[in-house]
């Protein structure tokens, strides 16, 4: 059922296949009923605003990301364009945790994703992974490891999803998504995105 595409993209088909407007660099153009699908193994499009991968054995994912380190992005939007009137939208992605985040004290970490100039559809601001309160937390269900140039962090993975109301989204039709992390080390910590898919579920 996948057709590999470019741009980075997999088409899932429910019927209609999703339209890349990507040389036109306002995001993706989507239809109802239909979900796109980023695994980033190929040129990332640019509906994205980063187009930085980074290998973890075999897969690609978007990042690395760390707001406090001049050779990494900060964070990265997601523009999709077009979106017919009362369309709720559904977006899943793998968030990738990498090395220790803090939950709680001087050097507390955060994450959010927000829809560009509102507030936060997610506020992550507790790991199950890495430090809370001075104590480092167990660490469970690590993936890997990531080789940074100066440390190998480990890695764990969750799956998040939301569904954004069509009362959300501008008249004009275009939604921009904003995946934004705010780290207090330079080098301990970082974060990426993998297997990101929008899905347009027409009217709730
Ligand atoms: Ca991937
Ligand atoms: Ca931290």
């Amino acid at each position: 059922m996948q057709q590999s595409a470019n741009s980075s993209m997999l088409c899932i088909g429910l019927g209609i296949a999703l339209i890349i407007v990507g040389c036109s660099g306002r995001g993706i153009q989507a239809q109802l009923g239909g979900r796109v699908q980023w695994d980033f193994e190929t040129q990332v499009g640019p509906e994205w605003s980063t187009d930085r991968t980074v290998d973890l054995g075999s897969n690609k994912v978007l990042g690395l990301f760390n707001n406090r380190n001049r050779k990494y992005p900060g964070g990265t939007n997601l523009t999709i364009a077009d979106i017919p009137p009362n369309t709720s939208i559904q977006v899943v992605f793998d968030l990738y945790f990498i090395g220790d985040w803090d939950s709680g004290g001087e050097l507390a970490d955060r994450w959010t994703l927000k829809i560009a100039g509102a507030d936060a559809l997610i506020d992550l601001t507790s790991f199950d992974h890495g430090w809370q309160n001075g104590v480092r937390v167990p660490t469970t269900g690590t993936r890997g490891q990531v080789d940074t140039g100066r440390r190998t962090l480990a890695y764990h993975v969750v799956t998040n999803k939301i569904v954004i109301q069509p009362d959300r989204i501008g008249a004009d039709g275009k939604l921009t998504l904003d995946f934004m992390g705010y780290l207090t080390g330079q080098g301990t910590e970082f974060w990426a995105l993998d297997n990101v898919s929008v899905t347009l579920d027409g009217t709730p």
